[in-house]
């Protein structure tokens, strides 16, 4: 019986190694709190990174804490994207801000020649993401934020260990976060990143995580608990010596994918070549395909038909968008952002995770190939 192959699998390190760091907690008898796990995992990410970091329990806790730290006023409009997650636009509405929808490119990133009309004497910040790894106008959103004195805060929660022009991603903006959910490029089961250069932020970024607690006998701000716990830490070490394996072999699912969707119509790719031209050093995080059903003569949804009956489970990462979604909807209005809306109509995220077969692959890449020929066939 053929298994079901999914949008992703985690990363995960042999049992073996995973359980030698586990017995290091047990000797220390240190759960929790910035442990000895946390905080090697934290210097090696330092180390990679290039950049100070902390460590949260999640992605989108970093999100809301990284907002909180940078002390937006309630009430204050914040420039984004409605192609995401809903952990992008949900961050900014829990902390009283009121998103602004601005609409995307063909790399599904922000459109940053759309983002100055949409600034208004409320606008505090922009919160673009880096969506499946693309990065940003960086330099674009930069100009703008000093331009207007607005912070920048980069959703990077599928770039991690992304460079350009030799520049760690985390480099860019006031804060960064990075997703180490387990169905990212690299996970450490649940876990996020917040990276930063300015020092002033590293105080607040260190007690929100803790209920705002300074000292035993201080508690200087209104935090949460979102502390990284030591198993995440210690699966996260584990993984990290994987990582540029697990790129590798990414990168080869991709060139089957683009191999055997070569010639196959209405279906477009990421543009990788202009990885290479903007000297990006790429991870391989999603594989998105976008149908154009007037040219590939089946719609997106056909094709995610299609592959559940040869159990294959593509994902629509990311539609409905968040305009869309039933908590949004009457507050705001998806025609407004008409590129974001076509795309969301068209988007399929096909599987890809470091531990797939090739047989995994071959099959992906065979069902593609059949939903095509069907079409020619019929037509
Ligand atoms: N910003 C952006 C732009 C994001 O994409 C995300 C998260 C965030 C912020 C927030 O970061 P975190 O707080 O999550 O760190 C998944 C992930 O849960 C989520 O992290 C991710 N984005 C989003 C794009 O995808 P779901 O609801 O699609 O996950 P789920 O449970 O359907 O998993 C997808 C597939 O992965 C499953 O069908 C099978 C496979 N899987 C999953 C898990 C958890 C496994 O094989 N093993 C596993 O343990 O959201």
């Amino acid at each position: 019986m053929e298994k079901v192959i999914y949008v992703t699998k985690p990363l995960m390190p042999k049992m073996d190694r995973y359980v030698d760091e586990l017995k290091k907690i047990w000797n220390a008898g240190w759960l929790t709190n910035n442990g000895p796990e946390y905080m090697e995992f934290q210097k090696k990410l330092e180390e990679l990174f290039g950049s100070k970091i902390e460590l949260y329990v999640n992605g989108h806790m970093a999100l809301d804490i990284a907002i909180k730290a940078l002390e937006l006023p309630k009430g204050g409009e914040v420039i984004t994207t409605p192609y995401t997650f809903a952990s992008t636009t949900h961050a900014l509405v829990m902390n009283g801000l009121t998103p602004v929808f601005c609409d995307i490119k063909e790399d599904y990133t922000l459109d940053e020649e759309k983002i100055e009309p949409l600034i208004t004497d409320k606008t505090v910040a922009i919160l673009p993401v880096h969506v499946y790894g693309c990065i940003c106008n960086v330099e674009k959103i930069d100009e703008i934020a000093k331009k207007h004195c607005l912070k920048v805060i980069y959703d990077a929660a599928h770039a991690f260990a992304i460079k350009k022009n030799g520049r760690s991603v985390a480099e860019f903006g006031d804060i960064s976060m990075f997703s180490l959910h387990a169905t990212k490029v690299f996970n450490s089961i649940e876990g996020g990143i917040l990276s930063y250069h300015d020092e002033k932020y590293a105080k607040e970024l260190r007690n929100l995580r803790n209920f705002g607690i300074a000292n035993e006998e201080s508690v200087t701000s209104v935090g949460l608990n979102a502390k990284m716990n030591e198993f995440a830490a210690a699966m996260g070490i584990c993984n990290l010596e994987l990582l540029e394996e697990a790129i590798a072999v990414r990168k080869q699912i991709v060139e089957s994918y683009l191999a055997a969707l070569d010639g196959m119509k209405g279906i477009k790719t990421l543009n990788y070549q202009a990885f290479e031209e903007k000297q990006i050093e790429y991870n391989y995080a999603y594989m998105p395909v976008e149908i154009d059903e007037n040219t590939a003569g089946y719609t997106r949804d056909d094709l995610y038909r299609f592959l559940q009956t040869k159990k294959i489970v593509a994902r629509k990462y990311f539609y409905p968008l968040v305009t869309d979604y039933e908590c949004y909807k009457e507050r705001f209005d998806s025609s407004l952002t008409p590129a974001a809306r076509q795309i969301s109509r068209r988007i399929l995220t096909l599987p890809i995770a470091a531990s797939m077969t090739e047989k995994e692959v071959e099959r992906c890449c065979r069902a593609l190939q059949e939903m095509a020929g069907r079409v020619r066939h019929e037509g």
